[in-house]
């Protein structure tokens, strides 16, 4: 053999060697990859109750949010990254920081709090017209279904005129943060959208 083939065998052991630790690299990163998904509403809703509820099926104390919480949770091998924002006015311009590469929007409403309602639409329909989330699905949370009175599922998806949402797909939800009611089928859903994408 010449030396000039050496040189090539060499070569080409060290490129096959190279090739199979990226593919095998490749596979980790898919295999653990997370998918990130925001919590917003406007403040008092139970995000951060939710988020708690969602990691430790236990309601939590909390108080309100300054800046962010995030926490990693895991659905059968789905493994989300969630951000909880808070939802005071001086914080919401900042939400838009967080959109970059998210998946998933959990807009949480407080269903007793009849008169922020058209705030919370404002919201939801500035934030669909936010480039960055031109991909992400929507999921609306109505929170806080023990307090008599509140407002239902329906009420407040055509308050929040969802049906006319064609650019995104969406899901409302009704729940209760304190007790987890309905926080299952929620992750079910969130889980459906990202393995479907
Ligand atoms: N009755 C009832 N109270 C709830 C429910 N979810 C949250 N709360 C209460 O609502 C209050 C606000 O909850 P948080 O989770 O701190 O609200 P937040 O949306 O994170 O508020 P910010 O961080 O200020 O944006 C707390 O006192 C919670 O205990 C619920 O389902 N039912
Ligand atoms: C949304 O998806 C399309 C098609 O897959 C892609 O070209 C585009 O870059 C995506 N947009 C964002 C903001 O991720
Ligand atoms: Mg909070």
């Amino acid at each position: 053999m010449t030396v000039l083939s050496l040189e090539l065998l060499k070569y080409t052991i060290l490129w096959q060697g190279f090739v199979q630790l990226w593919f095998c690299f490749m596979h980790i990163f898919f295999f653990f990859a997370e998918h990130k998904v925001i919590i917003v509403g406007l403040d008092n809703a139970g995000k951060t109750t939710i988020l708690y509820q969602f990691l430790t099926k236990e309601a939590v104390q909390t108080t309100p949010t300054i800046g962010s919480n995030v926490e990693e949770i895991a659905v059968r091998k789905t493994r989300f990254l969630v951000w909880d924002i808070g939802g005071q006015e001086s914080l919401r311009a900042s939400w838009s920081s967080y959109y970059c590469n998210t998946e998933i929007v959990i807009l949480v409403v407080d269903s007793t709090d009849r008169e922020r309602l058209t705030l919370t639409k404002e919201e939801l329909h500035r934030m669909l017209a936010h480039e960055e989330l031109q991909n992400a699905s929507v999921l609306v949370l109505a929170n806080k279904q023990d307090i008599k009175n509140s407002m239902s599922a329906a009420e407040i998806s055509q308050c929040l005129t969802l049906s006319s949402i064609t650019t995104h797909s969406w899901h409302v939800q009704a729940c209760c943060a304190l007790t987890g009611e309905g926080l299952l089928q929620s992750l079910d859903w969130m889980r459906s959208r990202v393995l479907a994408s």
